[in-house]
Parts: C-alpha cells; structure tokens; sequence
C-alpha cells in the first residue's frame, strides 16, 4: 500500500517537474503579468497553457544581450494601436506595425532592403538596391512541397504549420498576440491587424500584447513585442461635439444666449456593431425645457437664460440579436478553458425582450454630461454705412473710408478688419484694435485703401467669450480727389435691390451719429454714395465658420 503511495508521488513529483520544463504561450507572451484565472474562449484563440517551442522560437527576458543582434543595423520597434474602447459585443481592432532602424523598408517581395539616398555613403554599388534580409533567395532555394527540412520551420511556436493561402511565402514576420489567457497567431508582413469580438471579454481594461519574430536560418528570431491596453464596456462611447455661430472658442464650454448651439453626437463605433440597431436620444439640456427625444444625431437648442446648466443625454440603441432557445442549455466546459461565471458581463447588463416585430433585442444605453455656460453675446453685426473721406491737400494716394458698424447683443471689446481679394479668400491685411463702446453698439472703423480697386472687407467684432461678423465688398477707385467723387463704391448689385430701403431707413436714423473728429483738412463726401445694408454673409457664405484669425499688425483708425 505504502509502495503505491510512494509510487504515485513520484508520478506526480516527475509531472510537475516536466510542467516546470516546458515553456508555455502564458510564460513567453505574459510580460510577467499574472493572467486571468477564469475566462470564456474566445473565438480562433488558443488557451495560453498550450507547450511553446523554445527551440525553433527563443524566449529571451526584455534585457537579454541577444536582443541587440536580433536584426541587422539596429533595433526593430513595434507599435500596438486599437480603436478602443469598445461596445461589449462588437470587434475590437488592433494594428501592430513594424518600424525599421533608419533607411531600412519593405520592398514587394517582404524582402527588407536599405532606402536609396538615404544614408551620406551608400554601403553599395548605386544602381543595385542592398539588402537586409533577402528572404526570397532563401525561399527560392527550397520548393515547398519537396524541401522537408525547411518545411519543418513552416510552423507556429505550438506547431500549427502557417496557412498556404497565397503569397503566404512573402509573409516573413509571425505575430503572436496575448490577452485574455488566450493567444492568437499569424504570419505578415511588416504591419498585421487583428480583429476580435469582444463578446466574450469581460468589462474592464485588459492588455493586449503581442510578439514579433523575424525568418531566420534554423528558426525564428524575436525582434519586438509590444503591449497595448484596451477596454471593453457595456456603455456605448459617445462623444459630442458643440458648435455655436457666434462663439469665440469652441472648447471652453462657455456659449452665448439667444443663439442655437448645434449638438453633433459622434457614437464610437468603428466594427459597425450598431449599424442594424434604432439608436435615439434624449436629451436634458438643464434649462428645464424638458426632454427631447430625436433620432437623429444632431440636434440644436438654444439657451435663452443666462448661467449654468447641466447637459444630459442618454443614447439608447436598441440591437437586433438572434433570440436564445428557450431552455438554457449548459455547454461543455472548454478543455484547459476555465468558465467563470463572474465574467458572465452579458448576462448582467443586457435586457432580452420579445418584441412586436418577433425578434429579439439588447438595449444598450451611452451617457453623456456636460456643464454648460450660457452668456450675453454678440448676436449680429451689421456694416450701415460706408463713407469715402477725401484730403484736400491731396498728395496723399491713400483713399480712406470710414465704415459705421451697429451690432446686435453685447457690446464688443475689440474690431478686427481683413481686407482680402473680391472673392473674400485671400487676405490682404489684417488689423485689429481694441474698442471701447459704452451703451449702444455703434462705431465707425475707418481704414486706408493703397490701390484702388475691388477689396472684400470682413469686420469682426468681439467680445471675451463671442465674435460676429459682417462683409461688404467695396470698390475703390484712384485716390485723386476728382476721381473719388464719381461713385466710389460698388456693391453686390444683387443685394443692393434688397438692402437700398433698409439701408436708407438706418442711414437716416444713424446719420447724426459722427463719432470720428475731423480735421479741417478733410472733407466728407457724401453725395452719390450709397450705403448698403450688409447681411448678405450668410446668403453668399452659408459654410463660414467666421472665425477669422486676429492678428495683430499696424494701429488701425478705429
Ligand atoms: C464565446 O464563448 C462561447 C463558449 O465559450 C463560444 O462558443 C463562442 O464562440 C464564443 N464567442 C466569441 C465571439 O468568441
Ligand atoms: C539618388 O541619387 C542619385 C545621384 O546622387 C540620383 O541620380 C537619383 O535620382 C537618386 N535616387 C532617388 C530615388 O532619389
Ligand atoms: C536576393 O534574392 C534574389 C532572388 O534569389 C536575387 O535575384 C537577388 O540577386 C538577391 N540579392 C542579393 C543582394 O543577394
Ligand atoms: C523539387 O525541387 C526541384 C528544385 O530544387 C524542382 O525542380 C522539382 O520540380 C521539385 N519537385 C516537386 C515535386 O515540386
Ligand atoms: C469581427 O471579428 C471577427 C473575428 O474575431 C471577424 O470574423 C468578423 O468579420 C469581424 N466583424 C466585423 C464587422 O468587423
Ligand atoms: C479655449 O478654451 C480652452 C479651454 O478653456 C483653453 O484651453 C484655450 O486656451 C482657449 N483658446 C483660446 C484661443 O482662447
Ligand atoms: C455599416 O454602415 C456603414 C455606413 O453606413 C457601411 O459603410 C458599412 O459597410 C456597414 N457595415 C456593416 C458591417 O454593415
Ligand atoms: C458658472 O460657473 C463659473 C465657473 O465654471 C462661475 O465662475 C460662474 O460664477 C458661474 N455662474 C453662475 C451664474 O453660477
Ligand atoms: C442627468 O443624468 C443623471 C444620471 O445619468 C441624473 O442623475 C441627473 O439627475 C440628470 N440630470 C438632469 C438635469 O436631468
Ligand atoms: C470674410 O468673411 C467671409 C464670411 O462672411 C468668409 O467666407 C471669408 O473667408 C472671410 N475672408 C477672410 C479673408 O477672412
Ligand atoms: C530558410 C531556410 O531555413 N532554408 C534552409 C532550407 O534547407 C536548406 C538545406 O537544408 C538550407 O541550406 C537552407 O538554409
């Protein structure tokens, strides 16, 4: 009896030991991270417990000596991105890519080549590109179906020999990926994407890591790994961009009043989960109008209080998914696959609901809150009057033209001018000043034209947290004072049918208003110029964002 005993442990003793031994995918891909103990499989992953060959794939520590010989001319790194976080149920993404010491690339072939005229010295004959690795005469000397002892290196580190699908020869780099205590392998080139369905993965932040080895003589050589950490969640990723006319700065959360703000809701979706699903959305936005509900991702509200207010919007998707048969059947626990029910994150979260149409559906639902500050602006700004000011001692070739603003909402702490070409595109001159305007927004801006001829000019007025504006187009003609009289300016004759009694109407009503003194020297010519009324911004620029830089040049007359 003791015998048996006895001989029974040594079994057991002589079974650790051989454990101990053999190198597993867990000890190779885990970067010394403990990986989960309980987990459900992932689909075409492979549980990291499976034996690793050391032989034809070495496993060497992140500061063995050998990683500075594992590729000619310097150190290969990897990079690891993913379009995380993702939806639980959709793919996530990976994109590893290889980046090469200096002046080395992929060529067609896989082959890794030195870049022509990359280095001061080129290392060979000119005409002749010079190889790294040139892996396809290594290939070239061995056919596939009778070159036995090169076959044998055609495998993964568990074995699996590499998939035969075509130009699977050019693919000389196997990529080992890590998560989840399962791993998952591949032969590429020098970049590789992998896609997984989350479904099985539990909620949280999980590490992605993945090994790079290159072809080599008798095996393969590792060059790179890199890890990446990703997240699942059973939250849809909702971001929402805010975009308001008249505001100065788009992100600092500060808007003004009485204007739309226009809600964009950008839903993270990139493996196109929830194309198939009603999504709506219902919004709060804090002012006590209420709760609106849309389908359509963009939205607009207009705030007509001034504070604070709190935004909230809850985005529910409604995803059409195969129902479950009706008695829950137990499936067979995975060999070397450990089934926690704890992970179980889809039971928890979603609500199965039979629905009118017969099918079956998870709701999921995606949070979004925001502070918002709503302030006095300026609303509009109108150019009323535009008034050419001639010298009398006339050397002088500039022509100078006095511009009446007015605006709407508060009142503007600072003017910019761009002067730009008819098309309003190519800016000529910027000058911005500051301004004080106490109680009613009214102000003459006069600026200097060197040349004559057509100029779009664009006034912007501001405060600390908006800015509107308004163009005109003039036309300037030689600064010499009998040539000035004759009309000077030219305006959108389209517009002008519109605009002449509104701009009579505000230029009788503003006329007295004169706030630039003047010298003896000038003369105000007034007769047989027309002021325009000038909103046409929106009708001729409809896709202006007028934000308009505000540069800082020469002292303007303002
Ligand atoms: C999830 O796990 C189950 C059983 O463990 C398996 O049948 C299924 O293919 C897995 N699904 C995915 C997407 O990995
Ligand atoms: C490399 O340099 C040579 C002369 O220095 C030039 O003729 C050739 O066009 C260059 N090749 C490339 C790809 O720039
Ligand atoms: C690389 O291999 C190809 C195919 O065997 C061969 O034509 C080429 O000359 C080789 N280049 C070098 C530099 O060895
Ligand atoms: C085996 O390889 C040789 C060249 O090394 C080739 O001529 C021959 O056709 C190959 N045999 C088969 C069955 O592919
Ligand atoms: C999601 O990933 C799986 C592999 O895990 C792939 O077979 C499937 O085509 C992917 N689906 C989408 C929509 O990208
Ligand atoms: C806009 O607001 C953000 C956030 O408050 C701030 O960091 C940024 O400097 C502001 N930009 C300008 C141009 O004022
Ligand atoms: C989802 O919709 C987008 C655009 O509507 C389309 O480009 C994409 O192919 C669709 N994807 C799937 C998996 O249906
Ligand atoms: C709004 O919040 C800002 C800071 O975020 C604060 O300075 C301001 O006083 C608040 N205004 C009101 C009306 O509560
Ligand atoms: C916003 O939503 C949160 C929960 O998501 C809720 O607690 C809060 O009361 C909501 N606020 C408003 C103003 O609806
Ligand atoms: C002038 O304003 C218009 C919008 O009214 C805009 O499209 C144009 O780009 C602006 N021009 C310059 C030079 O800023
Ligand atoms: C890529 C590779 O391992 N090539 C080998 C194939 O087998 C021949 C003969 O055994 C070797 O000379 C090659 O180096």
């Amino acid at each position: 009896m003791s015998g048996v005993r006895h001989h029974l442990g040594f079994l057991l003793l002589a079974e650790a030991v051989l454990c101990a031994a053999a190198t597993r995918f867990q000890d190779v891909l885990s970067y010394g991270s403990t990986s989960a103990t309980s987990y459900k499989k992932l689909q075409g992953w492979s549980s990291d417990q499976n034996t690793w060959n050391e032989k034809l794939y070495p496993f060497w520590e992140e500061g063995d000596p050998r990683w500075k010989d594992c590729w000619k001319g310097g150190r290969v790194t990897a990079k690891l991105d993913t379009d995380s976080p993702a939806l639980v149920g959709s793919n996530v993404t990976f994109v590893v890519a290889l980046q090469f010491p200096k002046c080395q690339k992929e060529d067609n072939d896989g082959n890794i080549v030195y870049q022509r005229n990359c280095t001061q010295d080129p290392p060979a004959a000119e005409d002749q590109q010079v190889y790294v690795y040139n892996w396809t005469e290594w290939i070239d000397n061995c056919v596939w179906e009778n070159c036995t002892s090169n076959y044998s290196h055609n495998v993964f580190p568990d074995g699996r020999p590499f998939p035969h699908h075509p130009g699977w020869r050019r693919k000389n780099f196997v990529y080992v990926f890590h998560t989840f205590g399962q791993y998952y392998e591949t032969t590429g080139r020098s970049s590789a994407k992998l896609s997984v369905n989350t479904a099985n993965i539990t909620l949280g932040k999980h590490v992605m890591a993945v090994s790079i080895y290159r072809r080599g003589h008798s095996g393969y050589v590792p060059i790179a790994r890199a890890k990446a950490i990703y997240s699942v969640t059973d939250k849809i990723p909702i971001f929402v961009s805010m975009f308001q006319k008249h505001d100065r700065n788009i992100s600092d959360s500060i808007f003004i009043k009485d204007s739309p703000i226009t809600f964009d809701v950008n839903i993270h979706d990139p493996s196109y989960y929830l194309n198939n699903s009603a999504i709506s959305y219902k919004w709060n936005f804090g002012d006590g109008s209420g709760l609106f509900v849309a389908s359509s991702s963009t939205t607009s509200h207009t705030y007509t209080l001034q504070g604070n207010f709190t935004l909230n919007l809850t985005v529910q998707a409604i995803i059409p998914v195969p129902c479950k048969p009706v008695t829950p059947t137990v499936p067979p626990p995975t060999p070397a696959v450990t089934t926690g029910a704890s992970s179980d994150s889809s039971a928890i979260v979603e609500s199965m609901e039979d629905n009118p149409d017969g099918g079956c559906h998870i709701y999921r639902n995606g949070y979004y809150r925001s502070g918002i500050s709503v302030v006095e602006g300026i609303l509009e700004v109108n150019i009323i009057q535009m008034t050419s000011i001639q010298m009398t001692e006339s050397q002088a070739e500039n022509s100078l033209v006095d511009f009446v603003v007015t605006c709407q909402g508060s009142l503007p702490t600072d003017v910019c001018t761009v002067v730009s070409d008819p098309t309003c595109q190519v800016s000529k001159s910027v000058v911005c000043d500051p301004v004080t305007v106490s109680d009613e927004c009214l102000l003459t801006v006069r600026r200097s034209f060197e040349e004559p001829g057509t100029y779009c000019i664009n006034i912007t007025l501001g405060d600390d947290s908006s800015q509107a504006l308004a163009s005109a187009l003039i036309s300037v003609n030689g600064g010499s004072s009998y040539r000035t009289t004759e009309g000077v300016f030219i305006f959108l004759g389209l517009l002008a049918v519109f605009a002449t009694i509104g701009a009579f109407v505000l230029y009788k009503r503003y006329k007295q208003y004169k706030p630039i003194e003047r010298s003896a020297g000038q003369t105000e010519k007034q007769e047989g110029l027309t002021a325009y009324f000038s909103s046409f911004k929106a009708v001729f620029f409809p896709n202006s964002t007028e934000r308009n830089p505000l540069l800082k040049s020469k002292p303007g007359i303002v």
